[in-house]
């Protein structure tokens, strides 16, 4: 039988900036294409050659559309169906048992940012808060940058990427754009058309210097020197604009006097720029009239990368431009807060006292294995993440996921490598397949999306899942006995202060599903305690900001390890045409850094350190900085020639502030690899 083919609006649930709108074919049954939708306010039409290719990833025959059960050894990927039924009752039943006999913080969950719409992507924490499980501190990605941001201008929102257009000049401060923030590169390309100019400051620059006038190589974890300096040249040339940082600042004349230490030659020694070009670039910068800074997060993912983030913001700040049109920082929260209330779905009140255990994400592998002064975990339920190949430390990991008398449940959608070690796999649901609210994290929008068409086989929605289990675990509790679509409905009707002025029309509309475009905050309305923006700061315990190193380590090389434009972390690596497009898992090294070990572009490599031995295939270029090498994309177990990759070179050392990932901060020796035999 023939069926109609229709048109419907979801948002993409990816972990990017932009949240972009799309357009979906549909029989009612199954999703057959997608494509961009003109009419969403920030990606106006356009989509990443990624989520065209949504419909072979939701129709994909690898998916997982029952429940599994491990029938092999720990790893081994061996499983057979088994029922819902049969799943949700083992799982509890193994969990009462854990409860009573070894108290809940046995047991853990781990999610991230497999799915960004809120419902599904938080809803797990509220089933661990009322158990009484460890806690896991979510921070990833980017928690540094957050931290270093707001120790300066608090929830002050910074500008949103289609504010840029009024900007003058343009630095592009570690960020792939042309991968990670796709919609905003076409306005780049527009303001050179204008005469502007984009100057790029990358320790990897050869993804972005084409779109840029100027690639500035700098050495891993060394920004913040690079910005101390600028402003050192700002105020000796009277370019700071001190009524503005007077008036609107704290700390001006005390943090001035500090500045004298950092010139140009000492900043040239930390960070490799000839101290003329960081000249060159403060003057540029501070000549401009509303100069932007489109700040990515791969200089906060260090030791020191709150501190990095805190003196950028001070130097976005530094010559006025957060008042005028465009000028600014970018990247960081331009909302500078939530317009949904997420506690609705994370429940954190259902918690009858504070936890008794808390895990940094970061250093799971120290939880799975016991070495973080807790006895081991018993039990880890895995959704929307994929720790085995996200996360640091990743032969720690998989030394503890292989433990016997560890119980692992995985709610996944394909047979990644953390679902190989599972016990329990329950098949996942994709976007398309259940209800949610959308806010994109880069952009000024929230959004809303209903089903399009009902999960594969048997997957189910994390919501629907959890409310499953927390029944089987006897909670009676309202909140899990709401459907998805009740949820759905209370959070687009409950207002945060941020979305609180919408009127019944909006609320409406994002009821029906569909998207809002929401105000540009007011950048000189300073949301501190003070109303003014800190740059000295009395409630940090360092109140003067000032150049910290970075964790570093004894070997010769720095490894970054940074997004590949073909795949999203670890989604889509399941996906055959995007893993050819992206081809075998390549380490990029300088020219001469690879010369000097007798390395040629395609040849096998060995990356070591104190924690693991990783295999390579070089790619060189002379647009890395000398003494870094980088890690593109995240790839399977399978998909590395040597079975572990980049990793398992990083520390699970934390940052500065905000307790994030310092995946960034790892050296490593490069050799090259003898082929015997
Ligand atoms: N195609 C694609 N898009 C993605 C992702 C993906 O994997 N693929 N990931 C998504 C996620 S989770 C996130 S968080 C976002 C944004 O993710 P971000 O991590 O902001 O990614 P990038 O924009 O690549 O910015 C990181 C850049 O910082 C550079 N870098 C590293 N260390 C330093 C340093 O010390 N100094 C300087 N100046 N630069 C440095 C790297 O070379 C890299 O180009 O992207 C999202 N979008
Ligand atoms: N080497 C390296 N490591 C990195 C990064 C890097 O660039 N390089 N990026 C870092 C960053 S910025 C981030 S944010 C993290 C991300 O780390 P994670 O949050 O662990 O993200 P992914 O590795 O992409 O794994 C997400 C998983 O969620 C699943 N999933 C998607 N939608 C759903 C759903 O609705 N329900 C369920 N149950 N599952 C779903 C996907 O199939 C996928 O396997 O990785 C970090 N680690
Ligand atoms: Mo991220």
């Amino acid at each position: 039988m023939l069926m109609d083919i229709y048109t419907k609006k979801t948002i993409c649930p990816y972990d990017c900036p932009a949240s972009c709108g799309l357009t979906v074919q549909t029989d009612g049954r199954r999703i057959q294409k997608t494509g961009g939708d003109k009419a969403h306010p920030v990606s106006r039409g356009l989509l990443c050659g990624k989520m065209r290719r949504y419909a072979d990833e939701i129709n994909s025959k690898d998916r997982i559309l029952t429940p599994l059960k491990r029938s092999g050894g720990k790893g081994s990927g061996s499983f057979i169906p088994i029922s819902w039924e049969e799943a949700v009752t083992e799982i509890t039943s193994r969990w009462k048992g854990l409860i009573k006999n070894e108290g809940p913080s046995s047991i853990a969950y781990c999610y991230y940012s497999g799915v960004m719409s809120i419902i599904q992507r938080h809803c797990v924490q509220a089933l661990f808060a009322r158990m009484g499980a460890c806690e896991l501190v979510k921070t990833l990605c980017a928690s540094a940058k957050g931290d270093g941001y707001a120790s300066v201008v608090g929830d002050t929102g910074c500008l949103d990427p289609r504010e840029l257009k009024n900007s003058d000049l343009y630095l592009v401060w570690g960020s792939n754009v042309s991968a990670t923030r796709f919609p905003t590169l076409a306005d780049f390309t527009q303001a050179r058309k204008e005469g502007k100019r984009v100057i790029l400051i990358e320790v990897y620059a050869e993804p972005m210097a084409p779109y840029c006038d100027e690639a500035i190589l700098i050495r891993p974890g060394t920004d913040g020197a690079l910005a101390l300096a600028m402003m050192h040249v700002l105020a000796a040339n009277d370019l700071a604009d001190e009524p503005f940082l007077a008036e609107y600042g704290l700390g001006y004349a005390r943090f001035k006097e500090t500045l004298g230490a950092y010139t140009p030659q000492w900043a040239a020694e930390i960070t490799g720029i000839p101290a003329q070009a960081i000249t060159d670039l403060a003057l540029c910068y501070g000549k401009a009239s509303a100069p932007s800074i489109l700040l990515g997060s791969g200089c906060s993912r260090y030791g020191n990368g709150s501190m990095t983030v805190r003196l950028i913001t001070i130097l976005s700040l530094f010559t006025g431009a957060w008042k005028r049109p465009g000028g600014g920082l970018c990247g960081c929260t331009p909302s500078g807060g939530s317009y949904f209330d997420v506690n609705t779905v994370k429940r954190p009140d259902l918690r009858s006292r504070r936890p008794e255990r808390t895990i940094n994400i970061n250093q799971l592998s120290h939880a799975l294995t016991g070495t973080d002064g807790h006895p081991p975990l018993k039990s880890l339920y895995v959704a929307g993440s994929n720790p085995a190949n996200s996360v640091s430390d990743q032969k720690g990991i998989l030394e503890g996921l292989k433990r016997e008398d560890l119980f692992t449940v995985v709610h996944e959608r394909f047979m990644t490598d953390t679902a190989r070690y599972a016990d329990i796999i329950l098949p996942a649901a994709f976007s398309a397949e259940q209800s949610d609210v959308y806010e994109a994290y880069g952009y000024c929008t929230m959004a809303a999306a209903k089903k399009i068409v009902e999960p594969a086989g048997e997957a189910k929605s994390n919501w629907d899942t959890t409310a499953l289990l927390a029944k089987a675990m006897g909670y009676t509790d309202d909140h899990f006995r709401q459907t998805e679509e009740e949820l759905y409905e209370k959070l687009i009707l409950t207002p945060t202060p941020l979305s609180a002025f919408l009127t019944e029309e909006e609320r409406k509309t994002l009821l029906q599903g569909g998207v809002l475009s929401m105000p540009f905050a007011r950048h000189t309305d300073f949301q501190t305690p003070d109303k003014r923006f800190y740059i000295v700061n009395p409630r940090l315990p360092e109140p003067m900001p000032h150049y910290t190193a970075c964790h570093g380590g004894s070997e010769e090389l720095s490894l970054i390890s940074v997004p590949s434009r073909h795949t999203l972390n670890s989604i889509f690596q399941a996906e055959k045409e995007q893993a050819r497009k992206r081809g075998s898992m390549t380490l990029v090294m300088n020219t001469t850094d690879a010369a000097a070990r007798g390395i040629k572009d395609g040849d096998p490599i060995l990356c070591k350190n104190d924690l693991a031995e990783v295999e390579f295939t070089a790619q060189t270029t002379d647009l890395i900085a000398g003494g870094a090498v980088a890690a593109v994309g995240v790839y399977r177990l399978d998909q590395s020639p040597g079975g572990l990759t980049c990793n398992a070179l990083h520390h699970p050392r934390l940052s500065d502030g905000g307790n994030a990932t310092t995946m960034n901060d790892n050296k490593v020796q490069c050799v090259l690899k003898k082929i015997t035999g």
